[in-house]
């Protein structure tokens, strides 16, 4: 859609100009910076005329959720640019800002929401669109309605993410695996452990078939982790992309993918550039990569450096390319306790305490959160404040903050953990590691104001499902989207 427009804030080149109004950067005074998630579209430029007679086919529903993510938009300005507004066809809000989500005028309609990524109500946009008989598809704008309909009002939701952590068993199957604090082999103390499957990869389930329940389910987004990734390079891994491809044939929310996006050496000595291994995987099918321990090494290096980047590592090259929106850093920390009363260490200003009405173990103590790498097997000199400010300003667009303390737990997300983080950065946050429970996700969205919850183990097992979690959210007054 921007490319329909004049000029953009993100680049120095310029869009077509057939819509004389500029694109520029949304402001994150008030906000999380990309506007990434589900909101609501309202239907502007529509005459009563029109909208008694097309309401009903409509492409664009103003009760439906659209899955948006990005970082710049055309401001709705009527005043100072009404040639321009006379094309905008809905219009949404984020924040206090107003922008143009669609545009429609004679035969040319776009979206500044991405249809193939929202669910239902993106594909019933898109048959309602293509069954049109042409006709119907040119349209002059007409006289705009001097009110929206609906009012527009930020409706964008709290998104519920389900993550698959998807590894090669012993036999070389890829299957959905999860333990917990990061082992995912069975354990013989455990009761469903038989002698035979005692020290085997936990097997949940087929990616693919587990992609489709959760997209069934109501899942606003999916995680796919190659949790073994760091051992060879990811464009090796054939059947992981093969999975990836046939997950984006059947789940239409946005899918992350993560593990081993970094630069590597093939066998043969062929380099391979982070930018070329995500590169793999957007063409497979995925809307963002998620880095993890190459953001921690980027971050050091970067700080080495004075605070100074040269633009080629990962995080840069990726975001360059694809925008930062399509980038996320996911973190795995891990508590290092101290002794309150004598620390005086450099990340003092981060300690959180335990609470007198905590659990036991954390009265009396005192931790900073360490970054660790290679799926928590090393822990590195930095903590999770100077990652996460790190990432944001290498251009990372979102944090996923797991927990190897919490995950598989069942104990409920980390929250000084989530609220540090969310404190310390502009960018989306999502809370992982530790859900047990539906109240869970409500005390991460009312605790801590992150913008989206993952979990992993609950939904493998089927102990909580989906629209537990959603149901109660809604009774919590928190805004979700209805799949
Ligand atoms: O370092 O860029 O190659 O990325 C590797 C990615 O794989 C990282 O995102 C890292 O978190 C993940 N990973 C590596 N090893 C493991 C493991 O389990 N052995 N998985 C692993 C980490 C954490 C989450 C999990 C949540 C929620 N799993 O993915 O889904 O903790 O779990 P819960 O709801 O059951 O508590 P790189």
């Amino acid at each position: 859609m921007q490319v329909l427009f004049e000029s953009s804030a993100e680049a120095s080149s310029r869009g077509l100009g057939i819509i004389p109004c500029p694109i520029d950067r949304f402001n994150d005074l008030d906000k999380a910076v990309p506007h990434m998630g589900w909101n609501a579209a309202a239907l502007i430029n529509v005459t009563a005329e029109q909208e008694e007679q097309e309401g009903s086919v409509e492409e664009v529903d103003a009760s439906s959720y659209y899955y948006f993510v990005h970082s710049f938009c055309a401001k709705y300005n009527p005043e100072r640019y009404p040639e321009a507004m006379s094309w905008a066809h809905t219009i949404t809000q984020y924040g206090q800002e107003l922008f143009v989500s669609s545009v429609r005028k004679d035969n040319v309609f776009a979206t500044q929401f991405h249809p193939e990524k929202s669910g239902k109500a993106g594909l019933a946009l898109i048959d309602t669109w293509l069954r049109k008989p042409q006709l119907a598809q040119t349209r002059a704008p007409g006289v705009p309605l001097t009110k929206f309909s609906p009012a527009p009002r930020d409706k964008l939701t709290k998104r519920i993410i389900a993550c698959m952590d998807v590894r090669a068993n012993d036999e070389g199957d890829l299957v959905v695996t999860k333990g917990d604090q990061y082992d995912v082999r069975e354990r013989s103390s455990s009761l469903s452990t038989t002698t035979e499957t005692a020290g085997a990869v936990r097997n949940l389930g087929k990616p693919v078939s587990l992609a489709a329940r959760y997209y069934d389910a109501g899942a606003d987004e999916l995680c796919l982790l190659n949790i073994t990734s760091f051992r060879h390079s990811p464009l090796h891994d054939q059947p992981m992309l093969a999975v990836v491809r046939a997950a984006a044939e059947c789940v239409f929310v946005p899918l992350t993918i993560g593990g081993g996006i970094k630069d590597t050496i093939d066998p043969d000595g062929t380099k391979r550039s982070a930018l070329e291994v995500a590169g793999a995987y957007f063409r497979a099918g995925a809307d963002k990569v998620s880095i993890g321990s190459e953001a921690v090494h980027a971050v050091e290096r970067f700080r080495e450096a004075g605070f100074k980047s040269d633009g080629t590592g990962a995080i840069e090259s990726i975001a360059h390319a694809y925008g930062r929106q399509a980038v996320v850093v996911s973190i795995d920390p891990r508590r290092a306790y101290v002794d309150p009363s004598t620390y005086d260490g450099p990340y003092f200003s981060e300690l959180v305490y335990g609470k007198l009405d905590g659990p036991e173990n954390e009265r009396d103590k005192a931790w900073w959160y360490q970054c660790t790498v290679s799926g928590g097997r090393e822990a590195r000199p930095l903590s999770v404040v100077q990652l996460a400010q790190g990432v944001e300003a290498l251009g990372a667009g979102e944090i996923l903050v797991n927990s190897i303390d919490r995950d598989g737990t069942g104990l409920g997300f980390d929250l000084e953990l989530v609220s540090l983080i969310k404190k310390s950065v502009k960018i989306p946050v999502v809370a992982s590691s530790g859900a047990g429970s539906a109240q869970h996700f409500v005390d991460a969205f009312t605790k801590t104001n992150v913008e989206a919850a993952l979990a992993a183990g609950i939904f493998h097992r089927e102990e909580v499902g989906i629209s537990e979690v959603k149901t109660l959210m809604r009774a919590a007054n928190i805004n979700v989207r209805d799949s």
